[in-house]
């Protein structure tokens, strides 16, 4: 008696399934690198600097500030005389002050927008 033993072929299929890995969104797009990067960060209406009155001038509205970086008009800490907003602006000004302020570009001159004791 024969014994007849049919071996079935058994394939074993390996399939790899890609990993889906959920794609991070790196998508750097989004991300605008222009002047307003920055206001993200800090509400550009109401960033202050510190700075301190090195100098005021009646005559011509200028007031020179010794100020750290002021971001929104790309100036870099510095010694410099900027325009007062107005004249009770120059009026409240007063030399070795302790003082925040805000310069702003207004129609082109560097305009101290705000000025306050510190
Ligand atoms: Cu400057």
């Amino acid at each position: 008696m024969k014994k007849l033993v049919n071996l079935g072929a058994v394939f074993f299929t390996t399939v790899t399934l890609a990993s889906t890995a959920l794609a991070a969104d790196n998508n750097m797009a989004g991300m605008k690198m222009d002047g307003d990067a920055m206001s993200a960060m800090a509400p550009h209406t109401s960033a202050l600097t510190d700075a301190v009155v090195k100098k005021v001038d009646t005559s011509t509205g200028m007031v020179t500030l010794q100020h750290g970086a002021l971001k929104n008009i790309g100036m870099s800490a510095m010694t410099m005389a900027y325009k007062a907003k107005d004249a009770s602006m120059v009026k409240q000004a007063k030399e070795g002050e302790k003082v925040k302020v805000r310069v702003e570009n207004v129609d082109g001159t560097l305009t101290i927008v705000t000025l306050m004791k510190r």
